[in-house]
């Protein structure tokens, strides 16, 4: 059905003949016919079972082609929030992918998200249950200011974020990084600087405020720059809609090191969990990096890069 809303909206937006060229669950491939250039019109899923490590991109950082990403992921890297990197904020080397965040950005600035930083996603398979690795390091120098969205995350039937009206069939779980430290107008400087931590990040049809539940949880060390940590998540989508016995799950680990295993990790949040009023599967992945929160205490002066390597997706 989703994969429906697009080609209908793939049809108004080119407003040529297009042809569907291949169709199963797994992968769509939608191209214009009267010029075959490859176009933001690809939708084509990646596997539902993929390791990334970024291994082949030695040499400098230099600019991520969205092409290069295809590659990678092993399917179409769909933008959000705008074009694919507008202003260099994508770039791999080193065997790692980086982004950059823009100083004095955050997610409601001149260029939004992406902005701020960069974002995409991936369609997956569908699914009713996914489980997600990463590593991710802060640079040298990084200021960890009031927080962001970082890294990958799950997307639910018509997902959801952003502060909006939670719908009976959408939610997503991400992470944010969090800290006390606030961005002073007056003085062009962070405040109240302390420890920063990992949080979780859900929207959900029960969610109890407007921005994403983070359900009291957080990690119990400070983060620190380069430092690699490991983030794990599970989501079980529910296929009842009980509110006391809910079959649907929640389950995000974080722990310092690349690469760790789900039992190295310290266990954030794992319970039996309803995410939608309408039973729906899982059929996105999103990566989120991006300051905000949306008001000015959440940028931070300097510009800041984030290293991702080892992710990992399986559909359980
Ligand atoms: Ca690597």
């Amino acid at each position: 059905m989703i994969l429906n809303m697009k080609l209908k909206l793939a049809f108004f937006s080119v407003g040529l003949s297009v042809s569907l060229l291949n169709c199963t669950q797994d992968e769509l491939i939608i191209t214009d016919s009267e010029d075959s250039k490859p176009s933001s019109q690809r939708i084509m899923a990646v596997p539902s079972i993929k390791t990334v490590d970024f291994n082949n991109r030695t040499g400098a950082y230099s600019d991520y082609s969205q092409g290069e990403a295809d590659s990678d992921f092993g399917g179409s890297v769909n933008t959000v929030g705008g074009s694919w990197d507008p202003s260099n904020h994508a770039t791999v080397g080193n065997s790692l992918f980086r982004v950059k965040l823009a100083p004095m950005k955050h997610s409601a600035t001149s260029g939004g998200i992406n902005g701020s930083g960069h974002n995409f996603d991936l369609a997956v398979p569908n699914g009713g249950e996914y489980e997600l690795k990463f590593a991710v390091r802060f640079e040298n120098g990084f200021q960890f200011g009031r927080g962001g969205k970082i890294g990958f995350g799950i997307s639910i039937g018509t997902g959801n974020s952003g502060g909006k009206t939670p719908p009976p069939d959408g939610g997503s779980l991400r992470f944010m990084w969090k800290s006390p430290a606030k961005y002073d107008q007056a003085t062009n400087k962070l405040i109240n600087v302390g420890g920063a931590y990992f949080v979780p990040y859900a929207y959900y049809s029960d969610q109890p405020n407007q921005y994403g539940d983070e359900f009291g949880k957080r990690s119990s060390f400070d983060l620190t720059t380069n430092q690699w940590y490991t983030l794990y998540m599970r989501v079980k989508t529910n296929t009842n809609t009980s509110t006391t016995s809910p079959n649907g799950a929640i389950e995000m680990r974080v722990g310092k090191g690349s690469n760790l295993t789900k039992a190295q990790m310290e266990e954030l949040i794992n319970k039996p969990f309803k995410w939608t009023d309408t039973p729906v599967n899982i059929n996105k992945l999103s990566f989120n990096i991006f300051r905000g929160g949306n008001t000015i205490d959440w940028v931070t002066p300097n510009t800041g890069y984030i290293h991702i390597d080892n992710v990992s997706w399986k559909k359980l």
